[in-house]
């Protein structure tokens, strides 16, 4: 059994940043689970295009609020504590932070190996050593 708590993660190469996002990596490939697992912080009032053609992912939001625009129908969805939303399709989005942080706990299939970084579509490559 594996036991990881969030605030061990924060300062070490498992958290990912940008100005307007950080991403904790609970789980990663490495971790043997089949998904990797992520609280993802999106900033009140920013906005991020991510297209994840290699990977599904799920993502739940437990705080703060935000929307979610699917970028094939133009759709906009609002996202708010107990609202999940899933790229079942590989759906390209925009997510918009709102007036609160949002706190999203995020599981991709096939894991994120923690080595990619999103390409000028917002994508992650494919782990290539998938063995
Ligand atoms: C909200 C969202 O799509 N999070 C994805 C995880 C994050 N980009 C990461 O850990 O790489």
């Amino acid at each position: 059994m594996k036991i990881v708590k969030v605030q061990d993660i924060i300062g070490t190469e498992r958290e990912v940043s940008d100005k307007q996002w950080t991403s904790r990596r609970l789980l990663l490939k490495k971790d043997g689970m089949g998904f990797s697992f992520h609280e993802t912080i999106i900033k009140a009032g920013s906005e991020h295009t991510f297209w994840y053609k290699h990977h599904l992912e799920a993502v739940y939001c437990v705080a703060g609020n935000g929307h979610i625009k699917d970028l094939a129908t133009g759709e906009v969805h609002e996202i708010t504590d107990g609202t999940l939303y899933a790229l079942n399709n590989h759906d390209k989005h925009t997510l918009y932070g709102g007036t609160e942080d949002m706190r999203l706990i995020c599981a991709f299939n096939p894991p994120v190996t923690g080595q990619e970084v999103h390409d000028e579509d917002g994508a992650y490559q494919p782990d290539s050593n998938d063995n």
